[in-house]
């Protein structure tokens, strides 16, 4: 049995002005707690330093700030050094401006202070160009680059984890490559506004759609996924909270109650992807790749 305590840690709202010190601190009181209640793994939400910035428009200098030229930092130092004296492994996503100016939505595993795995978000919802009519923007498309390092699957916590970023895990091939690859958990953060601009209609249904997609996920590859919301509301937008534990089976082990900072925490067991993986599931028996070439067929228009 390859169990461990795994520890969801979804944050409230960050504040426009809240600096990042003020976000290290809050995720350093729930990796603590975390660690109280026997994790070694803690999952932090998509962009968790900052505020959600792609909400507004900008550009220049007022974009560049919300981003981090290296990793770790100094002021992400204390999260990397507290996870080496708590002994455990966490999860963070940030905004990442790499040496030679490119930009992505990218999440990092650490283990007692190093990095084991890092991805760039893939799947990049919203548009490019603000969009007046909207509450508020959504600018994704215009702030990052598509991911460019695949769906990567790495050893870490006795198990092989893979990870994604918000919008991907409404993504079926998201799962699937990932599950191909032997991933026995997925850790992903997101930043969810409970109100959907282009279809109002579908507000009621943020939750059971978060929920929908990684219950799915988890079920048709046989994986764990631990899944970390910013929540509250943020800036006068709402954020859906909904940070859940989900098995193998689909089925939801843990769910945080409220929209602030909250730790749910579950003792998971790796081995428990066989029941899946070995039966309805096995990729290997019986899948019919032949049939799927539409799949990576190029996108239409
Ligand atoms: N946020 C949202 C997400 O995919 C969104 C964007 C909201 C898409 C609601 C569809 C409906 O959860 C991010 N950051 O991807």
């Amino acid at each position: 049995m390859r169990s461990l305590i795994a520890a969801v840690a979804q944050m409230g709202p960050i504040a426009r002005d809240e600096p990042r010190s003020s976000a290290v601190k809050r995720m350093c009181a729930m990796m603590s707690e975390s660690a109280d209640r026997g994790a070694t793994l803690v999952v932090f939400p998509e962009l968790a330093l900052t505020t959600f910035f792609p909400r507004w428009y900008m550009k220049g200098a007022a974009l560049d700030h919300w981003f981090e030229t290296e990793m770790p930092n100094p002021a992400v130092q204390p999260l990397f050094d507290l996870s080496v004296r708590l002994n455990l492994t966490f999860h963070l996503g940030y905004a990442e401006l790499t040496p030679d100016g490119h930009r992505f939505n990218t999440a990092i595993m650490v283990e007692c202070g190093r990095i084991v795995g890092k991805y760039r978000k893939i799947h990049l919802p919203g548009h490019r160009e603000p969009e007046d009519w909207r509450p508020f923007q959504h600018l994704e498309k215009r702030y990052f680059a598509t991911g460019d390092l695949g769906f990567p699957v790495f050893d870490a916590v006795g198990g092989k984890v893979g990870m994604c970023i918000c919008n991907d895990r409404r993504w079926p091939e998201t799962w699937r490559m990932l599950g191909l690859q032997g991933a026995e958990l997925v850790a992903l953060g997101y930043n969810t506004p409970l109100h959907y601009p282009p279809a109002p209609e579908h507000d009621h249904l943020q939750y059971f759609h978060n929920a929908l997609s990684i219950q799915a996920g988890c079920y048709q590859n046989g994986l764990w996924a631990l899944a970390s919301a910013k929540a509250g509301c943020e800036e006068g937008c709402d954020l859906i909270g909904g940070s859940m534990i989900v098995a193998p089976t689909g089925e939801i082990v843990a769910q945080a109650q409220g929209v602030a900072d909250e730790v749910i925490t579950s003792r998971i067991d790796l081995d428990r992807c066989a029941e899946i993986r070995r039966n309805i599931f096995d990729l290997a028996q019986h899948r019919e790749p032949q049939t799927y070439g539409l799949l990576t067929a190029p996108t239409a228009g």
